[in-house]
């Protein structure tokens, strides 16, 4: 056992509970690594890639009911109905505690049962926070060995008293004797919870054994739980990238940007600039936590050490830095494989291959009308991969300006700009996202709010949260901390083709961004924010008409009175707890449009 008291109770406590046939304690040592990789392989758990296309690597299978974040099945557990709010599902400790309990009784039977100590955040690093993940899933150990910093640089920590965050996690499949363990254990929709206790600093996770359902240090931990640790001691928890930009004259700037789930964050982190002599480097693609130090301006830090990045897209012109990085030493999720036993996914090539296996293991051939990836298709892969990675991407980087973003078919222009950082938080508070298949949701492709990128992820009542901006807001001042942008990669012509290119050519919107929060680029107002003087813009090498670009650029009154009357109904959720903020600018914004 540990010399950590309270950590040796509960894992005896879990251990009672849950009666695994066997407890590992991880070391987070490579031969570890390796062996436990070996056993998926052996027990057909996954399949080993070739070593010589991909080295190291492995491809799961998920159960096709066990794909992405599981939203209606995610709670916020406080004593007080008011402490989770509007946004998140709540079920009181006192009735959910019994509910989970029985759910876990016995549920690691014929089970391993892994204890994993984890920092998020660099180890030791005065920003950072210790987790240990009890799981009896192999693959989420795998996982966090990459995703997080683990093993026995953190148990020293907590023999030394360290605090932690108690992360439990079951595939809630145990095992009768002699019974054949599927693939892919993991229990049905309804026994599905992935609960949060804020006041006890604890996560238990049952059912699903999926990304941000299981890998508890990431949204879980990084965001929620983060989320109410940052309120209480003055700092922000955020789903957000953070992007190091070098200028031709090489000026230095950091950016973050939030933009929902299967929005852009990964591919702007890894952007690979179109415009000359522009460099960009990754410090983080998913999370950021950011505070404002003593010399008033805001610093973000990634608390990860992995990336669970979308390959749907990810192609060697759409973001060869993303391909670089999942080389070697990467676990794939849900993508298909290839005769020579390497992945694919929608877009990797042009064409796809004549034959695959598809992601449920069928052969596949090419002209088949489904697709033989799943859509939530991911990689994980160890932050060190990454070639671009910035070499601060374990201290905290001053922030130049915030990007809010989503995906808007309609009405949201390419670029905007907050007039100040109070219009900012109201920007936040209004960004609305077409819903993707990093959850499950039958409503992918329609528009939903997703304020702050963060709809999920709040780990408290969403008024408070927009306090809590405000909060951060008066521990400095406009002139300090960063400029807040719009972006909107994603809107589509009469055809329901992008306009805009993306990608690497953001590249041009981020000059522009960077020249604004330096104040010498030309703008011009209009009645939603500040938007870029399209003659001025650098457009140089790219080929886009001169209607597109209208249509980018464009304000549209009568769409804008449609969102401003959506925004009237949405706010509605607050009741009376409405910001006073949301309400000056919404006031601000109506007037504006002379509304
Ligand atoms: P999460 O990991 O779920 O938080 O997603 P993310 O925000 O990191 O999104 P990611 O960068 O993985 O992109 C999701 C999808 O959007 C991928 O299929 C990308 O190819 C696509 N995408 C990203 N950036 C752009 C862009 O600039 N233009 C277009 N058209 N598609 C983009
Ligand atoms: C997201 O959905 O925002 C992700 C993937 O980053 S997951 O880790 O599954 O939450
Ligand atoms: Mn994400």
């Amino acid at each position: 056992m540990t010399k950590n008291v309270s950590l040796n109770d509960w894992i005896t406590e879990i251990q009672t509970l849950c009666t695994p046939d066997n407890v590992v304690i991880w070391n987070g040592t490579q031969k570890e690594y390796n062996d436990l990789a070996e056993d998926c392989v052996n027990n057909g758990k996954a399949i080993r890639l070739n070593p010589k296309k991909r080295p190291n690597s492995l491809l799961f299978r998920s159960h096709p009911s066990d794909v992405a974040r599981v939203e209606k099945r995610t709670f916020i557990s406080t004593t007080k109905k008011y402490d989770a709010g509007p946004t998140n599902n709540w079920v009181s400790p006192s009735k959910l505690k019994p509910i989970m309990t029985g759910l876990f009784r016995n549920s690691m039977a014929g089970r391993t049962m892994y204890i994993i100590p984890f920092s998020m955040g660099p180890i030791g690093h005065e920003f950072s926070k210790i987790g240990v993940e009890i799981s009896d899933s192999p693959y989420v150990v795998l996982n966090m060995h990459i995703m997080t910093r683990t093993g026995s640089r953190i148990l020293d920590m907590l023999n030394n008293g360290s605090e932690f965050v108690k992360c439990l996690h079951s595939v809630g499949y145990p095992l009768k004797p002699g019974q054949i363990d599927p693939a892919w254990p993991c229990a049905p929709m309804e026994d599905k919870y992935i609960s949060h206790f804020p006041e006890d600093n604890m996560i238990w996770s049952y059912g699903s054994g999926y990304g941000g359902n299981a890998l508890l240090g990431k949204k879980c931990f990084a965001l929620r739980i983060a989320s109410n640790q940052a309120r209480n001691e003055g700092w922000l928890a955020e789903h957000m990238l953070i992007l190091k930009l070098t200028d031709p004259k090489g000026n230095i700037n950091y950016i973050t940007g939030a933009f929902p789930s299967a929005c852009g964050k990964t591919n702007l982190a890894m952007i690979n600039p179109s415009l000359e002599g522009w460099k960009a480097e990754t410090c983080g693609d998913d999370i950021a936590w950011m505070r404002v130090q003593n010399d008033g301006r805001l610093y973000a830090i990634n608390p990860e050490n992995g990336f669970f990045g979308v390959t749907s897209g990810t192609s060697e012109k759409s973001n060869p830095v993303a391909l670089a990085t999942v080389k070697d030493n990467t676990i794939f999720t849900n993508a298909a494989l290839t005769d020579d036993m390497d992945v694919w996914w929608e877009d990797l090539t042009e064409e796809a291959p004549n034959h695959l296996i598809d992601w449920k293991g069928k052969d596949w051939y090419r002209g088949s009308d489904i697709r033989p990836d799943h859509p939530n298709a991911r990689f994980t892969s160890p932050l060190t991969n990454c070639p671009i990675l910035a070499k601060e991407y374990e201290e905290p980087v001053p922030i130049s300006a915030i990007l809010f973003g989503g995906r808007r078919p309609t009405t949201i222009p390419l670029i905007h700009q907050s007039y100040d950082f109070l219009h900012g938080i109201f920007i936040g508070s209004i960004m609305g996202s077409q819903i993707t298949a990093a959850a499950i949701d039958a409503n992918i492709g329609k528009v939903r709010r997703d304020p702050f990128a963060m709809l999920p992820f709040i780990g408290y009542n969403i008024a408070d949260y927009i306090n809590h901006w405000l909060d951060i807001y008066h521990q400095s001042t406009d002139a300090l901390l960063p400029k807040i942008f719009f972006v909107n990669w994603f809107r589509r012509d009469e055809n329901n083709k992008y306009i805009w290119p993306g990608f690497g050519e953001n590249s041009r919107i981020l000059k522009w961004i960077l020249e604004r929060t330096k104040d010498y680029a030309n703008y011009k107002p209009t009645p939603i924010g500040m938007i870029p003087d399209v003659a001025r813009l650098d457009l140089s090498n790219l080929k886009i008409s001169k209607g597109a670009l209208d249509t980018l650029f464009e304000v549209n009154r009568d769409a804008w009175t449609e969102e401003i009357n959506s925004i009237d109904e949405y706010y509605k959720i607050y009741k009376d707890t409405l910001p006073n903020v949301l309400k000056n600018q919404l006031h601000l914004l109506k007037e504006r449009f002379k509304i």
